[in-house]
């Protein structure tokens, strides 16, 4: 067979994620999403965060970058300024996110830097094997925390939603139709498009396995008279998360600048910054 890795961004490293990991369903959406909007891997930049979703970094085929643990949405949004012809796609996990670097995401939705971020949210920290996170659920007993985890988790969407975000979604491993179709939608915003992803780790993650969510899961596309345009009714639907827990577009607003059309200095540029500073010589300070 001939290997198209510019139809498929494949690539032949084994994985070293463990059996059943949401990971390898994610990257497949992923995948599939970027092909079926036409990207290619020359016009896509993966910035992966250190984690096991970061583990992700040499299994597609694309310009990847493996950054510093809660660092993606930095270097993702360096990227995105710098040359807005790229795709930018970065992922973290719920570590990074919510311990690590939540200052940068902060300033990610209030700058609504164009470019995608799935929070791969397995409510754990998996790669250093399984302590808590800010996430994970309380009196789960983890590693570091056998008696039980004794604070409240950050609810992830509530909190995003409290920051007058441009696009917010939520979507399930366990669902690879689901995730293919909300990450299209999030390729497609021009903007900082935050996509939660309920992702499972079976070796770590007892709490809240595949079945637990595949039982509580519902759509919001379902949903009679959902407007996600009403950021109070997104916030209202977020708050659950034992009982009925929502997939789909909680909220939308195409009507925001991004980044590079709302700062003065940028919004009539016709070059991107990668093109202009070719005409500088920078050798001095490399
Ligand atoms: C600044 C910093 N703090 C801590 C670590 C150690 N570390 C590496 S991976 C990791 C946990 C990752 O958890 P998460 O971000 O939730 O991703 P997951 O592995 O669950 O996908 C930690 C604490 C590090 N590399 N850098
Ligand atoms: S520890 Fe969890 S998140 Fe990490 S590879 Fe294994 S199943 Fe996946």
């Amino acid at each position: 067979m001939v290997y198209n890795f510019a139809k498929n961004f494949g690539i032949k490293n084994a994985p070293t994620w463990c059996p059943g990991c949401g990971n390898f369903a994610i990257q497949a959406a992923t995948k599939n999403a970027l092909v079926s909007e036409g990207f290619n891997p020359h016009n896509t930049v993966f910035v992966f965060d250190v984690g096991c979703s970061g583990n992700g970094a040499d299994k597609i085929e694309a310009n990847t970058v493996h950054g510093l643990h809660g660092r993606a949405i930095s270097l993702a949004a360096g990227a995105a300024i710098a040359n807005p012809k790229m795709k930018i796609i970065a992922s973290s996990g719920d570590g990074a996110t919510f311990s690590e670097g939540p200052g940068h995401l902060i300033h990610a939705i209030r700058n609504n830097y164009p470019m995608v971020f799935m929070l791969h949210n397995n409510e754990n920290y998996g790669l250093t094997t399984g302590q808590a996170s800010a996430l994970t659920p309380k009196g789960a007993k983890m590693n570091a925390s056998p008696d039980g985890v004794y604070l409240e988790p950050i609810n992830a969407l509530q909190f995003v939603l409290s920051l007058n975000p441009s696009f917010v979604a939520r979507t399930f491993s366990g669902d690879i139709p689901h995730m293919t179709a909300i990450f299209k939608e999030a390729i497609k915003h021009d903007g900082f498009a935050f996509v939660e992803i309920l992702q499972t780790c079976p070796t770590y993650n007892k709490v809240t396995p595949e079945a637990w969510y595949k039982e509580r899961v519902k759509k919001i596309e379902e949903l009679k008279d959902y407007d996600s345009s009403d950021i109070w009714a997104a916030r209202k639907l977020a708050e659950d998360m034992e009982k009925d827990i929502y997939l789909g577009i909680f909220y939308k607003d195409s009507s925001r600048e991004n980044f590079l059309k709302m700062i003065p200095n940028r919004k009539s540029a016709t070059t991107t910054l990668i093109e202009e500073v070719k005409s500088y010589d920078v050798k001095a300070f490399l």
